[in-house]
């Protein structure tokens, strides 16, 4: 029976084409039989066989995290401070929510909308009451959260402003990033995100970030819906607007009846420091967008979150996704939200980043030429010459025990999961000044 089983996964195997001897740890990289886990190369030449290259990875090969850790194939471990880009602002497997999804994973996962489940409305009611607004819009990647924005923020435009019919426009700011999807890359700026995949969704127009003065002409049109934008700019390399920035943006959409997204993904749920970025300038949205750490890393799950006026524009059958709300990524997300609160996550974001960009501070400047940051979303620029830039200090880095990934060739961003400890703050400071220090 046992030798027949594993024929047959042989033959599954090989008509998937993957050669048998893969499962058995036989290297196809290193042509070696290896004891335990596939080697680093072999795991590298595999994705890069069978996976499409739309991705850069870092050359290292993890298998587990803990906490603010990940340990490598080999066993080598690491500091995080990528986070899954804050998806995971938890930690690593945080045993609460591994619980929470185990137990539910037992009960019930999906349903779809077609039906009601025990956990959807308990979810929504909490969300709204903690961030206080009336709905909430369940979706499950960040870019969905994007596209379910645009739509309420045309929807309403027509059924509510009285825009005419189709000519609805929203604003964006130059450098933003909400995701891949068409629309997505039709507000970026950055060629390696749209070029080559037009044409692009109409009614789409771009400002300047962090220039209130270009905000207040675009907003002179009557057709203008609505304004997304991020508090901070986080894959544009940690853009923190002036002080101000955000009320006044506040400021002028109200002024002009237009609304105001705050595209919450990467800098909300305790990142910088407050539960929403926004809540350094104390304004008030009109939709905020969550995603990413709304799991802890364990299950895609975002929202919208807004008021009636806008979120009951949107009738049954005019939106919605198979996976957007269901019980299993619900019981996930508010265990999420409750690690967030009961360990006190926001002030430790708040008082671990202001350490952190105190000891980065000390780099060298000739090599660091900035360092930024709120809370714990910071980055730092090298300094590019012919003998290192920031993909090479990443490499040092990971040599040195601590993983980050450089964005725009010279920025590195510096974001750990929120759990981080006063003592693995120094300890990480130490690599970063050491990996400095060695060029
Ligand atoms: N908004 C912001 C501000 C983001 O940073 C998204 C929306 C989209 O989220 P999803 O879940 O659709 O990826 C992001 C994503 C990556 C990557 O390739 C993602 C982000 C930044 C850098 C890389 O995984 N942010």
């Amino acid at each position: 029976m046992l030798s027949k089983l594993a024929h047959l996964q042989a033959a599954t195997l090989l008509r998937r084409g993957l050669h048998s001897s893969v499962a058995s740890g036989v290297s196809v990289a290193t042509k070696k039989t290896v004891q335990g886990p596939p080697s680093p190369e072999y795991i590298f030449e595999r994705e890069s066989k069978y996976g499409a290259h739309n991705y850069h990875p870092l050359p290292v090969a993890l298998e587990k995290g803990k906490g603010v850790y990940v340990w490598d194939v080999e066993g080598r471990k690491y500091f995080d401070f990528l986070s899954a880009y804050s998806a995971v602002n938890q930690g690593h497997c945080h045993p609460k929510i591994v619980d929470a999804l185990k137990s539910q994973a037992e009960k019930l996962t999906l349903t779809s909308r077609a039906f009601y489940n025990t956990v959807l409305g308990e979810y929504e009611e909490y969300v709204t009451k903690l961030f206080n607004y009336q709905k909430l819009l369940p979706m499950n990647t960040g870019v969905e959260a994007g596209e379910t924005a645009c739509k309420l923020a045309r929807k309403w435009g027509y059924t509510v402003k009285g825009i005419p019919k189709y000519k609805a426009k929203i604003i964006f700011a130059a450098g933003n990033f909400w995701g891949r999807t068409l629309s997505a890359i039709s507000s970026s700026t950055d060629p390696s995100s749209y070029d080559g995949f037009g044409p692009f969704m109409p009614g789409f127009e771009i400002i300047p970030y962090n220039d209130l003065p270009a905000l207040e002409r675009a907003l002179q049109d009557p057709n203008v819906a609505a304004f997304m934008v991020e508090p901070i700019q986080g894959e544009a390399g940690v853009i923190i607007p002036e002080p101000g920035y955000l009320a006044g943006v506040r400021q002028l959409c109200t002024q002009h009846q237009v609304l105001f997204i705050a595209d919450e993904i990467q800098t909300g749920l305790a990142r910088t420091g407050r539960w929403l970025a926004v809540d350094h300038e104390r304004v008030r949205p009109d939709m905020v967008l969550l995603g990413k750490a709304l799991s802890g890393g364990l299950y895609p799950v975002s929202a919208v979150l807004c008021d009636d006026e806008v979120m009951l524009t949107i009738r049954p059958g005019e939106h919605g996704s198979t996976y957007g709300g269901n019980p299993l990524g619900c019981r996930v997300a508010i265990t999420a939200l409750e690690v967030l609160e009961e360990e006190n996550l926001v002030e430790n974001a708040e008082k671990m980043g202001a350490l952190l960009r105190h000891e980065l501070m000390k780099l060298p400047s000739d090599v660091v030429t900035a360092v930024r940051g709120k809370g714990l979303l910071n980055a730092i620029v090298i300094k590019e010459t012919k003998d290192y830039d920031a993909w090479k200090v990443c490499l040092r880095l990971r040599d040195n025990g601590l993983l980050a990934k450089p964005t725009h060739g010279d920025i590195i961003r510096l974001a750990p999961p929120l759990v981080i400890k006063e003592d693995e703050i120094q300890e990480s400071v130490e690599i970063i000044h050491k990996t400095i220090l060695s060029f």
